[in-house]
């Protein structure tokens, strides 16, 4: 039996969520649940992490109410590659900056043709995203800001401090700063001070799974919290938490962390940084219990949510149902678009950004706003076949299913399209796999588990997720990935 309070930060929203272990099963209760998003500062766009600190002790709070015995845990996630910057009194240095912000805009290109990029992905295996932590702190080098940081301390990282008192960085979030060595998950010291970062602001490393400090006492006694809980460092990581508690029974499997982001891959023991991993530009990131997610980000359901707002302030508010029905309504086979297209990571006019690319490979425009997330929808699930294959091609191995977890597992629509494209059975849930993956290192690290495997029966036994066959009519499918690969000229794995 356990009590843990999972604190789940995403770009859109913030969860706080009760997790009870007993008997075998475990439950979420959301307690707290709050937006997020860009804070937008004369310097570009940031996320306001002092207001996200407030939610997260009413979220506490919140739970310490709803319990009906002791705390055992409480522990963050959440997005990853960015952080904060503490000066040497441990006091924050500014807002942190957005990943989105443009001021990373071709500093990746200018660094790799310095430092070399084969190098930079031998020693990390990460993929190579503009807004990589290493890349982000090459921006912003020589600038008050770093020149008075004494500590960096990605978010998750930094809430634990605020709840705990103790900075350490956690090794799944550390991953995702492109400044961890893959081979001994130690700092690549090396790697910074050639990228001109002071390599003494990364903090200590620990391990999902580490009891960082008791909760502290002021915190604890304005909540309710009596006895203290501990404070816990999980997959920092959203990502790596997500696929936690995948419901997976056995280990040939795929994985889709569906929100804002899709990501996608397998579960490796060890990483991959061959040539081939490296030309597919293939991530290799930290997971809890020392395992390596070999994915690739692909842009996700970033397209719909951007789309949307874009609605909103022309006076079209849809939600994600109706435009879910919307393009369900619109037929099979419109325009296509390599949704990683590098025009549409950043916040603007969404739809205009999908119609030019349409209309630049010689494809109509969506007609509306139902063809244009259908357009969407079906670029994502053509691109997650290319990434797929190429996945099982450097993992060399198949996957018989596809597990989908995370808020995308609410669009039915794509995650059918997923399993016709993908030619194999989706499994999609939980939705709240995140959170979930939180609660369950926690009890991975009090001793009450004593595996991953354990954590996955036990989120299996405690939720059944939707399957999805793939469609008999398989040529319309094919024809439709083969026109993904004519219209985007991205070229198969095999
Ligand atoms: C998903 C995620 C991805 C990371 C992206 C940006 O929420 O953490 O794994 O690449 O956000 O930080």
């Amino acid at each position: 039996m356990g009590r843990y309070v999972a604190v789940d930060l995403g770009a859109e929203s913030g969860r706080v969520q009760l997790g009870t272990l007993a008997g075998g099963r475990v439950e979420l209760e959301e307690v707290h649940r709050f937006v997020n998003g860009p804070l937008k500062l004369d310097d570009g766009l940031h996320w306001d992490v002092r207001a996200i600190h407030r939610e997260v002790l009413h979220g506490i709070a919140a739970a310490a109410r709803r319990a009906d015995g002791p705390i055992d845990g409480i522990a963050v996630d959440a997005w990853g590659c960015d952080y904060g910057l503490l000066d040497r009194d441990g006091k924050l240095l500014g807002d942190p900056f957005h990943y989105r912000d443009h001021r990373t805009d071709g500093v990746m290109e200018r660094l790799l043709e310095e430092i070399g990029a084969d190098e930079v992905y031998a020693a990390t295996g990460i993929q190579f995203m503009p807004f990589n932590t290493l890349f982000q702190l090459v921006a912003e080098r020589g600038g008050a800001r770093l020149e008075a940081a004494s500590a960096l301390a990605t978010i998750p990282d930094l809430l634990g401090y605020w709840l705990s008192g103790r900075l350490a960085c956690e090794r799944t979030a550390a991953s995702t700063t492109q400044l961890l060595d893959v081979r001994t998950g130690e700092w690549a010291r090396e790697l910074a001070v050639r990228a001109g970062i002071d390599a003494a602001i990364l903090p200590p490393l620990v391990d999902a799974g580490t009891v960082l400090a008791r909760l502290l006492p002021e915190i604890a006694r304005d909540a309710g919290l009596e006895p203290v809980p501990d404070v816990i460092a999980v997959g920092g990581h959203d990502t790596a938490s997500a696929v936690v508690s995948v419901p997976a029974r056995d280990s040939d499997f795929a994985f889709l962390s569906s929100g804002t982001w899709s990501l996608l891959g397998m579960e490796l023991d060890a990483p991959v940084t061959s040539a081939e991993a490296r030309s597919f530009n293939l991530t290799n990131e930290g997971g809890v219990a020392g395992t390596i997610r070999l994915l690739r980000n692909v842009m996700g359901l970033w397209l719909v949510q951007e789309c949307r707002r874009q609605w909103a302030r022309e006076g079209a508010d849809h939600d994600y149902d109706a435009l879910q029905r919307m393009a369900q309504a619109a037929p099979l086979g419109g325009p296509l678009v390599d949704p990683d297209a590098p025009e549409l990571l950043h916040p603007g006019d969404m739809p205009a950004r999908i119609a030019q690319l349409c209309e630049r490979a010689g494809q109509p425009a969506p007609r509306d706003a139902g063809a244009t997330i259908r357009c969407a929808l079906e670029s994502l699930a053509c691109k997650y076949r290319l990434v797929l294959e190429r996945i099982e091609r450097v993992a060399g191995r198949r996957a018989a299913v596809v597990h989908v977890v995370g808020g995308g597992v609410r669009n039915a629509t794509l995650c059918q399209l997923a399993a016709d494209v993908l030619d194999r059975p989706v499994h999609a849930g939980p939705v709240e796999a995140t959170a979930l993956g939180n609660v369950m290192t926690q009890a991975l690290a009090l001793g009450h588990v004593d595996s991953l495997e354990q954590i996955r029966a036990v989120v299996a036994a405690s939720f059944s997720p939707a399957v999805y066959e793939p469609s008999a009519d398989r040529a319309a499918y094919e024809q439709l990935y083969a026109r993904f690969l004519t219209v985007t000229r991205l070229e198969p794995a095999a």
